[in-house]
Parts: C-alpha cells; structure tokens; sequence
C-alpha cells in the first residue's frame, strides 16, 4: 500500500483519528454559527488533538477580529489587602496583625494619581480585599479622587464581592450603591471574584463569598444599569472540566439576557503561598486548551483576554493565535497574581506589548476599556 494515500486529511493526526468524526461535527457547527451545547464543550476539555481544538478556535477568532490583537494602557492599583475572607486560593488576602498587610489612605491614592500615573495611562483596574476597617465613604471617595487628578482615565473599579459588600456595609440596595459609584466616576467592574460558578467549589474553596447565584444576580443588576463588566473563570485548581464547561454555559446564558460582558478572561491558578500549594498548578497544555474552548462556548462575548500576568507571556503570545484576541494591558505593577508565585514580570511597556504581539503574527491595537476607541501604534 503506498503510505501516502493512507494518511488522513492534512493536518488532522493520525493519532487522533478517533476523534475526527466528533470534531468534524463540532467544526461544521461552527461554520454554521451554530451553538456549540453543553457535551460538546465536555468533549473539547477532553479531547486529545489540541492542535486542532486551537484551529478552529483560531478561525472564529479570525472571523472574528482578523489580524487584530488588542490591549490597554493601564494600571492596577489594590488599595488594601486586608480581607474578611478566607479563599483557599488566595495568597494577597491578609488578616489584622499578619506581616505584610497594608491599607493605602486617599491621600496616599491622590499622591500616586497625582505622581505615578503615567502620562498615556488610559485605565485604571481598582480591586482590594474586603476590608473591615474600611468605611462605605472610601470606596466612593476613592473614585472621586482619582477622577479629581485625572478625570480623562476610565475607572474600571469592583468586583461584584465588593459591589454586594458596599450594599451590606452602606444598608442600601446595590442600584443605590452604584448610583453612588457612577456619581463619583465609575466606568466599569472587573470581572474577579467569580471563579468558578459551581456550588460544589464555592463550598471546598470559598464558603462565605458570594454564591453563584449571588453574583450572577449582582453582575445582572450593574448590566441592567448599563454599566460594562467583564467575566472571569479561574482554573487549574480543584474544578472539574465539566464544572469550567458549566461555568462557560452560565456566563452565556446571562450575557444572552443582558449582553453587558465585554471580555472573558480564564485565569489560571497560582498556588504558593495558598492553601491549596500543594496543587502542581495547570499546564501549558490547560492554558491553551482553556482560552480554545472558552472562545468556542462563550460565543456571545466578543472578547477573549489572555492575562499575561497569569499565563505568562511566552504562553500569552500562543493563546492569540488559539482564540484569544486581547492581551490585557501594561498593569505596572501586580500583587494578586506575584503574592502567588507568578514569574512572570509586574508590568509591561507598551513598547513591549506591541512588540510581543507583532511576534506572535497579530497586529497590535491599543483599545480604551470598552473598546470603543481606536489609538495609532508605532509601526
Ligand atoms: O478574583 C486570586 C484570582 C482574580 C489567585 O476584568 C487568582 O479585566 C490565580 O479578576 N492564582 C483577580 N488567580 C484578577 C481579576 C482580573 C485580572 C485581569 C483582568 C480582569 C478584568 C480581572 O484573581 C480574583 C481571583 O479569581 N486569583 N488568587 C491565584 N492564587
């Protein structure tokens, strides 16, 4: 028999040819710009031929946004990280008395508005612990201040933990919580404080925090007064393929409702200094696999952001080519993510950014937080 006319299609493996038929049925769906369900996601987490995952997550991207691979000026800024809150992932939250806590004042916060932030600073991404010893009053004054030094810079401010926690501490409902914060200069919320929307992982790693019904039902409350939000998805822990495609199908749902998620961003677990150090934390194989099947599942959100910070940019550059289309931003400086261990550095320039895209094959395009605006790029 001549080996040549036994080989499969070009460039589907012979060593997953068992699963040919079942992606050819999942390609043809996409092709059709039909929704993918439930068991084809499973399936996806599963399947072996990566590589091929990745094309057909590479071509809705494509579809999607051509050549175009996006980021921010931006900088994170984490005012405190005392926490009420004991989650078995975290590594930035610190209890009264434990080394290493702070609790920034608004003069402190004016003083680095007025400082440090850089002249091109397009965002700033807001997020801290749940404080106890902070009052209602900072978390609005906060905003305030920093629009009062910079007003042309987008607050992108609050999680929907914080967003619950300010309705519980100010005794007002949260439209009248963000009534307070958009007066004060809110642009949107991050998408932390999710993780996984499972009740079986919220139970073993965050008991206490919000449910996933709770936080479904606060982010559709921001969404309903028009404020933009994103979604994130925290994985590489002790969640189940099946609970991440759960995850994935419960954000969709709530996007078909509202449409106010700008962005998806699957957030791999960093375990030292965790409680959970013991996990060996996921693999390469699991970063790219997630951003692949999380673009095919979430197909009413049109972006998909790798956070270099957790991926890592060697990592952060292939996902652009596996479905994502957004690298986040030039953060300056992390503490979430490098309390935990991350190697990968605190910040980026946009000189740098620009760069590592270019070499990933994808046209940088540098966005505002709701992708809205267009700015040049050196060529
Ligand atoms: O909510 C906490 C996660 C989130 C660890 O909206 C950890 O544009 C990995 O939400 N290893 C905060 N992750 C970060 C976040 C985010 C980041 C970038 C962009 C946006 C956006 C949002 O980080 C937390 C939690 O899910 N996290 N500890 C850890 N050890």
């Amino acid at each position: 028999m001549n080996p040549a006319t036994s080989l499969p299609p070009r460039s589907v493996s012979r060593a997953f040819a068992d699963e040919g038929p079942r992606f050819a049925e999942i390609e043809a769906k996409v092709h059709q710009g039909q929704r993918l369900d439930y068991e084809d996601g499973v399936f996806l987490m599963h399947a072996r031929d990566v590589h091929r995952l990745g094309r057909i997550a590479n071509e809705e991207r494509e579809r999607r946004h051509g050549n175009d691979a996006f980021f921010v000026v931006n900088r994170h800024l984490n005012p405190s990280n005392f926490c009420i809150y004991t989650c078995k992932f975290c590594a930035f939250a610190k209890k009264a008395g434990d080394p290493g806590g702070y609790r920034m004042s608004l003069e402190q916060v004016r003083q680095m508005a007025r400082d440090e932030f850089e002249p091109d600073l397009r965002e700033v991404h807001i997020v801290g612990g749940i404080d106890p010893k902070l009052p209602y009053e900072y978390y609005v004054d906060l905003l305030r201040v920093i629009k009062e030094e910079k007003p042309e810079i987008h607050l992108k401010a609050y999680t929907m933990i914080e967003v619950e926690w300010l309705a519980r501490i100010g005794k007002r409902s949260v439209d009248a919580v963000l009534d307070d914060l958009l007066d004060a200069g809110l642009g949107s919320c991050p998408g932390g404080g999710v993780e996984v929307l499972s009740d079986r992982v919220h139970q073993e790693l965050f008991p206490g925090k919000l449910t996933a019904d709770d936080w479904l039902a606060t982010a559709r409350a921001v969404q309903s007064r028009g404020i933009p939000m994103n979604a994130t998805m925290l994985y590489g822990h002790i969640e189940t393929p099946e609970e991440l495609v759960r995850h994935m199908v419960r954000i969709r749902e709530l996007q078909d409702e509202t449409g106010g998620f700008l962005t998806f961003i699957p957030l791999a677990f960093h375990p030292a200094n965790t409680e959970l150090s013991h996990l060996p934390g996921p693999t390469g194989i699991l970063d790219i696999r997630t951003i692949a099947v999380s673009r095919l599942m979430v197909d009413n959100i049109d972006h998909l952001k790798t956070y270099w910070i957790m991926h890592g940019l060697g990592v952060a550059q292939v996902a652009l080519r596996y479905g994502a289309d957004d690298m986040d931003g030039t953060v300056v400086e992390e503490k979430i993510t490098h309390d935990a261990g991350a190697d990968s550095p605190l910040g980026v320039t946009r000189d740098e950014l620009i760069r590592l895209i270019r070499e990933a094959g994808r046209e940088p395009v540098e966005r505002d937080t709701t992708y809205t605006q267009r700015f040049p790029v050196p060529s």
